[in-house]
């Protein structure tokens, strides 16, 4: 890892160029190391529906999606993320995304025939904060399984809902993102102006993708919606009766920040996956952003569960537009973990009653830390 040289007078210029029109996160293309075990997990485990596969690759998606896939799987050496993809309004947009990226000086590729199948004419770039992003709108149709209610699991995933990104210094990449068009929905921040996290939309929902500060540029995880609680815990007990318990990260749960419950899995790879559901409407134009005080040890979970260390350490290398790893560079600001856990740092649960954590609970977070 190298050195992040400042943390804030470090800023992107924007563009002249207008932004590319992003409806929404679309896909995300994973490299996995064992393509069979990877399907056993995505498919056999989270009935992720398969479009299209061959020895190399295979082309997922949810139940409600009718696009061709939201997930790739690819066949490589190491775990990586190869993109992450938008869908935008028109196929125009594309020719903005060129020009946007251009004017920044970026690695852009662009190709008519798409870059993977099912997907037209699409624009690839290495974006200034070092991930690698495409934009497309042409796509192939297939059919929604909305009303296949023959072929519904117990933990039907419905959607993709998110992305999340990790990057050492979180104000410079939201700027960023809000000259790609985006708006924030709910942030973590301390007294002292530090930001630890924030979530940013294009769709109407909490985020199509999250910022959270750590070393990056990385891939924290990719996030599936199911329509009702139950969907999760019914997730839970089939991972159980599988002996696959192990691929539980953390959770499940009740966030703070948007109000969703939420289950995190690791892949055979390590790549996380979250199943998420129920956060709430945010399309309105003056939707008040949420503000959370990074002490406040509901932020991340409602009932003060512990975040186990992995997650806020462990993430996923994302490759540049040559499929090379992308280094990550180090946060130089307080890291989230070190303010909120441990001898150093604390955490609250009814503010001014900061003493308020149980002895017992303290000594969770102090084994976590130490784990
Ligand atoms: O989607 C999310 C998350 O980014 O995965 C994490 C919503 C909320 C949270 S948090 O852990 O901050 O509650
Ligand atoms: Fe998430
Ligand atoms: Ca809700």
């Amino acid at each position: 890892m190298t050195q992040n040289p400042t943390a804030s007078d470090d800023v992107v210029p924007t563009p002249s160029s207008p932004a590319p029109d992003v409806v929404r996160c679309a896909y995300m293309e994973l490299v996995v190391t064992d393509l069979k075990r990877s399907r056993d997990f995505y498919v056999d485990v989270l009935n992720l529906v398969v479009t299209h596969e061959d020895d190399t690759t295979i082309y997922l998606r949810s139940m409600e999606e009718f696009i061709h896939h939201n997930l790739v799987l690819r066949q490589g050496e190491q775990p990586a993320v190869a993109v992450f993809s938008y869908r935008v309004r028109s196929p125009e947009e594309l020719d903005k995304a060129v020009a946007f990226y251009e004017e920044l000086g970026c690695p852009v590729k662009r190709s008519k025939d798409g870059f993977l199948k099912g997907i037209g004419e699409a624009v690839r770039v290495q974006d200034p904060l070092g991930f690698p992003l495409e934009f497309f709108y042409e796509v192939d149709h297939v059919e929604r399984l909305a009303w296949r209610y023959d072929l519904y699991t117990p933990g039907a995933l419905v959607r993709l809902d998110h992305f999340n990104q990790v990057y050492p210094d979180v104000p410079k990449a939201v700027r960023h993102m809000e000259d790609l068009g985006f708006r924030v929905t709910e942030d973590i921040q301390d007294d002292e102006g530090t930001t630890y996290a924030a979530w940013m939309r294009r769709k109407p929902t909490v985020h199509d993708t999250a910022m959270t500060g750590g070393a990056g540029p990385r891939m924290h995880h990719v996030a599936f919606a199911t329509h009702e609680k139950h969907n999760i815990l019914a997730i839970c007990d089939k991972l159980g009766a599988l002996r696959l318990s192990d691929h539980i990260e953390r959770g499940p749960g009740r966030h703070g920040v948007s109000n969703a419950f939420y289950l995190y899995l690791r892949d055979p790879d390590g790549h996380r996956v979250e199943i998420y559901t129920q956060d709430y409407y945010t399309g309105d134009p003056d939707n008040p952003v949420v503000t959370w005080d990074v002490h406040d040890n509901q932020r991340r979970d409602w009932w003060g569960t512990p975040v186990v260390p992995s997650w806020y350490t462990e993430a996923s290398t994302v490759l540049d537009l040559e499929g090379n790893p992308v280094p990550a560079q180090v946060r130089t600001d307080d890291s989230e973990m070190e303010v909120t856990i441990g001898a150093d740092g604390f955490s609250y649960t009814r503010k001014g009653d900061e003493d308020s954590m149980p002895h017992w609970k303290l000594g969770e977070y102090k084994l976590g830390h130490q784990l």
